[in-house]
């Protein structure tokens, strides 16, 4: 799993208005707009629980502790889509009993492993690998005009691919799976798709064949250059949580508004919906 590092986010405060236009250019939709498509609201229902909403972001040190900006940066994350949302003054345990007593409605707090929002109030809690497979299925599904009957490569079967699958299989997508831990794409077929003969969910081995076959990709895995400049059209539609991103800067301009990919918006802004449903 990718840990974060400052240089990924410190810059995501300042541009957020202009990611959102290029959200709006890519997919028709503002990142609270994907988000909401992601959790089959419409945003007109969410803005005003949103509104209502107050959310604390705890900083945490276990692990290879506190990454700077990272909490501050959520919060920016969740103000830019209406909820009221401030950093804790306190990390970990008394940033938590803070959060408590001041009465927030939910919190939000990262380790190395899990990225979690937790509404204080419903007890719901929302995982920030399966909010950010949800918010780039809805993406992917925005840019293509519709994924149902559509085929897919899902590039990734971690946490973040395996919730990007699952989201394209329930709107209707075709899927073809790859991973380079072949065990990893075989087992997650077989969750999907018990037995073998579902043409809706496929297994790649061969990712250069693959990626000739698709015009619509799913980018989740952790490597840069996992879609070499070669397979990259401007026909193609590319959602790439991935991180690193999988594509050159080269590739990146060929596809201009085909490509949706950062590092922390899109699936904050589904936890952030998620907590207020
Ligand atoms: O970046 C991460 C991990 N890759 C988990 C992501 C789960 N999808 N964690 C952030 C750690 C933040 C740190 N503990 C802080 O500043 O609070």
């Amino acid at each position: 799993m990718t840990r974060l590092t400052q240089e990924d986010i410190c810059h995501i405060p300042s541009r957020l208005e202009a990611y959102n236009q290029s959200l709006l250019a890519g997919t028709g939709r503002s990142l609270l707009g994907i988000a909401c498509h992601a959790c089959d609201v419409q945003p007109q229902s969410m803005e005003q629980r949103l509104a209502a909403a107050s959310m604390v972001v705890v900083p945490v040190t276990a692990g290879l502790g506190i990454i700077t900006d990272f909490s501050q940066t959520v919060a920016a994350i969740l103000n830019f889509v209406g909820v009221a949302a401030r950093v804790s003054d306190k990390p970990d345990a008394a940033g938590l009993a803070q959060a408590y007593e001041t009465g927030a409605d939910a919190i939000m707090m990262a380790d190395d492993h899990t990225f979690a929002g937790i509404n204080l109030n419903t007890r719901v809690v929302v995982d920030n690998a399966a909010a950010t497979g949800r918010a780039y299925a809805a993406a992917l599904d925005l840019m293509a005009g519709g994924i149902s009957g559509k085929d897919i490569l899902v590039m990734g079967c971690g946490p973040v691919g395996d919730n990007a699958a699952q989201r394209l299989l329930f709107m209707g997508g075709r899927i073809t799976l790859f991973d380079c831990r072949i065990p990893a794409a075989q087992a997650l077929k077989e969750r999907l798709a018990p037995g073998l003969d579902d043409s809706r969910v496929r297994l790649a081995t061969d990712l250069d064949t693959a990626l000739s076959r698709h015009l619509l990709v799913l980018e989740a895995t952790p490597s840069g250059n996992s879609i070499p400049d070669n397979r990259i059209s401007g026909r193609m539609k590319v959602a790439a949580p991935g991180v690193p991103l999988g594509l050159s800067d080269t590739g990146c301009q060929t596809l201009k508004h085909g490509l949706v990919h950062d590092k922390l918006e899109l699936g904050v802004a589904v936890m952030a919906v998620s907590l207020c449903l």
